[in-house]
């Protein structure tokens, strides 16, 4: 089994799936296609139809999008617990996934992971979010604040153990901290700052941080 990746330093859609995959235990390998590069499309179209990362390919077929490897997963691990035990706090889990992975675009963008920033570095110049990136941060610290409070009180976690949602959120906690993004002037009261700090210290996501980490002193 390969998991097709952006670099670590750069790549936060590989993210997701990596962390879910781990969690899983699963034996996979990793191919790395560097972003940014003239050759990147190139590079991508040998391994993933849609030309992006990350793409898995398992028993002869490629699975593309974080979202379709992850519910591939939970098929193929019936036995990890990916998302709630609890039926409403999994429907609200299952919401917050899909809101992530079909809207955000704007804090996506102008919170952009490129060469000159590197998820795993953090910055020293803030970013002054504009008026569209506002919305998508309150919008984004109430949704945690809500999960956290109706689902989340037993755990560091959106829903208290580890879910789904912490994959797809981990690559967000790491935008915010790279560009010092003021949470309290978003709503926090920090539960948000909680929560990140949860997501970045996962054991997972530290090694993802020091392999790209590496890849930026090769
Ligand atoms: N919907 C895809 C989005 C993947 C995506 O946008 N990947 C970016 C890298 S993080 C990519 O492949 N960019 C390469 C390019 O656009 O050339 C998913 O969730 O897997």
């Amino acid at each position: 089994m390969k998991l097709i990746l952006g670099d670590k330093a750069y790549s936060t859609w590989s993210l997701r799936p990596w962390l879910v995959l781990r969690r899983c235990g699963a034996d996979f390998n990793e191919v790395m296609v560097p972003l940014n590069r003239p050759d990147t499309a190139e590079a991508i179209a040998r391994h993933a139809p849609a030309g992006k990362v990350p793409a898995l390919q398992v028993d002869g077929v490629t699975i593309w999008d974080s979202l379709a490897i992850t519910l591939w997963a939970e098929e193929r691990f019936p036995d990890v617990a990916l998302w709630p035990a609890d039926a409403k706090a999994r429907w609200v889990a299952r919401s917050t996934v899909c809101e992530m992975h079909s809207a955000f675009g704007t804090l996506r963008g102008e919170l952009g992971m490129a060469p000159d920033h590197p998820m795993c570095v953090v910055q020293d110049q803030p970013h002054v979010p504009s008026e569209a990136l506002s919305a998508d941060i309150r919008r984004m610290i109430a949704m945690w604040k809500d999960a956290k409070a109706r689902f989340g009180q037993n755990g560091p976690f959106l829903f208290g153990d580890w879910s789904v949602a912490d994959a797809f959120f981990t690559p967000v906690a790491a935008r915010f901290r790279h560009f010092r993004i003021d949470l309290n002037a978003h709503g926090d009261d920090g539960t948000a700052k909680a929560y990140i700090d949860a997501l970045l210290s996962q054991p997972d996501f530290l090694d993802w941080e020091a392999a790209g980490r590496a890849e930026l002193a090769a």
